[in-house]
């Protein structure tokens, strides 16, 4: 069985590898595509990008596929970036810019509540396309730490951890994480197709 995994983000792909046990599963991403054109993310949601991208990759390879939509929640900032996270500072903007952005926007604010949310969507020839989330809650610190990860990472503490995402291994990031979670959902929910494995 062959399984393709919808992003062009290589930070997002090595967590997904490293996070789910693929054993048995033949697995492509879209870098194995270069020939597809880059889906665009015009969607209100992360569930509408994720199913997006799914069915995009599915439709033109011919085979399943799964997508990862994710984005960073601020409380005070009513939600925000959210599904805008990639390009919050504008197109063709740098994890440095997002990062700028977010600090400038929570200046003086004492609600730095925030979470990170991924939506999967998994799109099967000839089926529904389905989705499946996973969340993880923290703070935005005031100023970066950290050089692991990518995106927000150097800017999001997780509840209960006093260093952020940046900070932490990867295999603590990646066993509470958003991404984490919303595997584990996708594991439980698509039980048929991932046969038990996490
Ligand atoms: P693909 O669409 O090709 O998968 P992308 O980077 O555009 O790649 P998204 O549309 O899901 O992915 O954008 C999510 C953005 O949210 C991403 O660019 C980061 O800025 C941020 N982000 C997502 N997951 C993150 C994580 O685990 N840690 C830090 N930032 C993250």
């Amino acid at each position: 069985m062959k399984l393709v995994i919808a992003t062009r983000n290589p930070h997002k792909l090595k967590e997904i590898q490293a996070i789910f046990d693929f054993q048995g599963l033949e697995i492509y991403s879209s870098f194995d595509f270069p020939e597809i054109p880059n889906v665009v993310e015009d969607g209100d949601t992360l569930e509408a990008n994720a199913v997006k991208k799914a069915v995009e990759l599915c439709k033109a390879t011919g085979l399943p596929a799964l997508a990862d939509d994710s984005g960073l929640e601020v409380e005070a900032l009513g939600g925000r970036p959210g599904v805008y996270s990639a390009r919050w500072s504008g197109e063709g903007c740098t994890y440095a810019d997002n990062n700028a952005k977010l600090l400038r926007k929570l200046e003086g604010k004492t609600n730095r509540c925030a979470q990170f949310r991924t939506v999967m969507a998994l799109a099967r020839p000839d089926e529904q396309p389905q989705t499946v989330e996973g969340s993880v809650h923290g703070v935005i610190i005031e100023e970066l730490r950290g050089d692991q990860g990518f995106g927000y990472d150097p800017l999001f503490m997780p509840d209960g951890y006093s260093r952020t995402f940046a900070e932490l291994p990867a295999e603590v990031k990646n066993r509470i994480s958003h991404r984490a979670r919303a595997l584990d959902a996708a594991a439980n929910v698509w039980n048929d197709f991932f046969q038990g494995r996490k």
